[in-house]
């Protein structure tokens, strides 16, 4: 039978070791014994740790004060672009391959060393330096998985400047809000890049968004060019505006292949990456660089037990944090060598996962349950045929809650019951993994369950008063005093970052996620408790998509919320109130779909749009999602009564008309 999440657990044994050499955590007792020191000291415990990277000590920094404030060795200065290839090179291993990048058309291969990537950052750094850039300021990056987006990331990185990477999945409009509130002069964009059988145009989408930038007095002075070999690209030279437009290729051909690093504080900005808050729009999330550069290493290190010589394989797009930290900068930091796939797990069969993993020998494999739910039943992956799990070792989910199904399937057919699962929690916020079961030789896992904390992290539960939850129990996920990765502010708003995560319960950083504490005091999580939705692992905003239906001129209101759905996890659904003397259609129902489609990406736009007379609210104007949530769940079937208490409604007959419109 397979386990469910509140069930009796059945145990999961880990099997024996099969690493060739001894794992970083080679028992429990390992793991108890640094996290105790991690707690108990924490300046010793990171320190020791930071020193294994190369720093300049000296610093005249003066942390800003505040009332939420974390600063990670603020006295010394160091770049965190050094630490992920110079260090590597200077101790000899210039020629280790940094990625097998591999393309989107099968056989389409690139390989990349640490030599070469470290050339073309320095080269980068030149041009971008050429273009005006200094430390601090901010260069958004909008490109698919390609060598040259890491590439990008570093050579900000390397000359102090703060990357901004823009899924290449956002629309025009998306993109210009990022511009604008960065206020970026520099834009890099990789003209068209293939993801499945779809050919898409980012350059045409980062031209329009340039011009939205410019009509709201944000004008982007320089945008960089890169070709993705075999795409197929639409625009030519005529395409490339003069005075604007540079082409990678010349630019970093031309430009100087030494590139003087920028030693930055240790608090300086690394980069920001904008994700969905609960309210209006999408925040700035600021990570600094030293505590980053630590944690983001480190993370990677236990939880993936990574040794040299292992491949890792991450299918996370740079664009979210996940590529972020476990593409570019804890694998690099870690001397690792790994696979960058440009597209789509099953293209152009459901087999490409595990044909890539097969090719290149992948010994750490890391993707979100979606992936995982997709992928089940569609293609076996070949160790299901022969019994063997290959090489792999480690396999890592993240992104959403997984469900035992898929956890299982991915443990007795992807892993063949010989890999840990690792199933990460943690947030663009947190920077690295907070909690997650580590790979230790004979840890009892248990299907969709995070764990426990990682080195640093105090995790605890609050009651709706604030007050800690001890033992067993359910309440909201925070987490005590700060960590190396945690957020320092929202891009230009600090007070909002200590509204939105420090205001309700000052002292604890709010997660925004539920969790339940077993009786062995691990952590289970059960979901957002704020209006955040997670489809296909992405995080959305429900306030973002409501914004979007509303700038429809028939929409006078909207409400979203999510329905499970079997493969992305949740779905969208849409209640729109049209305005008055407006017509529903099926054509209405097109266009108000294509507004969240321009305003944010596809992947925003509700799977269900549902004609809504009026909307559900309490007297003080609230809409009442919960109700929402039930219509939505139930469907047609849905009963009246299973709707719980509707006294409160201002108008509670809404409901009952509400119930009325299904598939009109
Ligand atoms: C890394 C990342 C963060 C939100 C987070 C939570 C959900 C992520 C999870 C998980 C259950 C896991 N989440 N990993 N829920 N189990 N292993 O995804 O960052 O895009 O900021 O999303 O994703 O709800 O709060 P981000």
């Amino acid at each position: 039978m397979a386990p469910t999440a509140c069930a009796p657990l059945p145990a999961q044994p880990v099997p024996p070791p099969v690493p060739p050499h001894e794992p970083h955590l080679p028992s429990l007792a390992a793991y108890h014994a640094l996290y105790a020191r991690s707690i108990a000291d924490p300046s010793a415990f990171w320190r020791d740790i930071a020193d294994e990277f190369t720093w300049h000590s000296k610093s005249n920094f003066d942390p800003a004060a505040g009332p939420v404030h974390v600063s990670f060795l603020p006295d010394r200065r160091t770049n965190v672009a050094y630490n992920a290839l110079d260090r590597w090179i200077s101790a000899g291993h210039g020629a280790r391959v940094a990625f097998y990048a591999e393309g989107n058309e099968p056989g389409r291969r690139r390989v990349v060393t640490y030599a070469d990537l470290a050339d073309s950052v320095a080269r980068m750094g030149n041009v971008l330096r050429a273009r005006g850039v200094r430390k601090g300021d901010v260069v958004v990056l909008y490109m698919p998985m390609v060598p040259e987006l890491p590439a990008a990331m570093l050579a900000c990185a390397r000359i102090g400047a703060v990357h901004s990477v823009v899924f290449g999945g956002f629309s025009s409009e998306a993109l210009a809000g990022r511009i604008v509130d960065s206020k970026a002069n520099v834009v890099v964009v990789t003209e068209a890049i293939g993801r499945g059988k779809k050919q898409i145009q980012l350059k045409a989408i980062a031209d329009r968004a340039l011009e939205i930038a410019e009509a709201a007095g944000h004008r982007v002075e320089h945008q960089i060019v890169t070709k993705v070999p075999g795409a197929e690209s639409v625009s030519d030279e005529a395409c490339m505006v003069a005075g604007r437009d540079v082409d990678w290729d010349e630019a970093v051909r031309e430009a100087d292949a030494e590139c003087e690093v920028e030693w930055v504080e240790s608090e300086h900005p690394l980069f920001v990456l904008y994700t969905s808050g609960s309210t209006g729009k999408p925040k700035g999330v600021v990570h600094s660089t030293g505590g980053y550069m630590v944690y983001a290493a480190t993370t990677f290190k236990y939880t993936f037990d990574y040794h040299e010589g292992d491949v890792f394989f991450s299918t996370s797009d740079c664009g979210w944090i996940t590529g972020h930290s476990y593409v570019t900068y804890g694998p690099l930091l870690n001397g690792a060598t790994q696979v960058l796939y440009e597209g789509v797990p099953n293209y152009p069969t459901p087999a490409r996962l595990w044909e890539i993993c097969e090719h290149y020998g992948v010994n750490q494999l890391y993707t979100a349950p979606t992936v995982i739910r997709a992928l089940k039943g569609a293609a076996p992956p070949p160790q299901a045929r022969d019994g063997k799990a290959e090489a792999l070792r480690v396999l890592g989910t993240v992104g959403e809650p997984i469900n035992p199904e898929a956890w299982m399937w991915y443990y007795e057919v992807v892993g063949a019951r010989r890999c840990a699962i690792v199933d990460t929690w943690w947030q663009t916020e947190t920077g690295g993994h907070a909690m997650t079961p580590l790979p230790i030789p004979g840890l009892q896992m248990k299907p969709g369950c995070a764990m426990m904390p990682f080195f640093g992290i105090q995790a605890a539960l609050l009651n709706g008063d604030g007050a800690e939850v001890e033992g067993e129990g359910e309440g909201l996920l925070v987490i005590k005093s700060g960590w190396p990765a945690a957020l320092r502010t929202v891009y230009g708003d600090h007070g909002r970052m200590e509204e939105a995560y420090f205001g309700r319960f000052p002292g604890y950083y709010m997660t925004g996620d539920g969790a339940r504490r077993d009786a062995d005091g691990h952590y289970w999580l059960t979901g957002r408790v704020d209006d955040i939705l997670n489809v296909s692992g992405h995080r959305i905003g429900t306030a973002e998509v409501e914004s979007a239906l509303v700038l429809h001129h028939a929409v006078a209101e909207a409400a979203v919320v999510s329905v499970g759905h079997a493969v992305k996890g949740e779905s969208l659904y849409a209640f729109v109130s049209l305005m008055g003397g407006v017509e529903a259609s099926g054509d209405l129902r097109a266009e108000i779909r294509a507004c969240v489609r321009n305003e944010i990406g596809a992947f925003a736009a509700p799977d269900a749009v549902h004609w809504a007379p009026a909307l559900p609210k309490t007297r003080s104007g609230k809409i009442m999602r919960r109700i929402l949530r039930k219509i939505a769940a139930g469907g047609a079937r849905t009963r009246r009564e299973d709707l719980g208490d509707t006294s409160t409604l201002t108008d509670p007959s809404v409901v009952d008309a509400l119930l009325d419109t299904f598939g009109k």
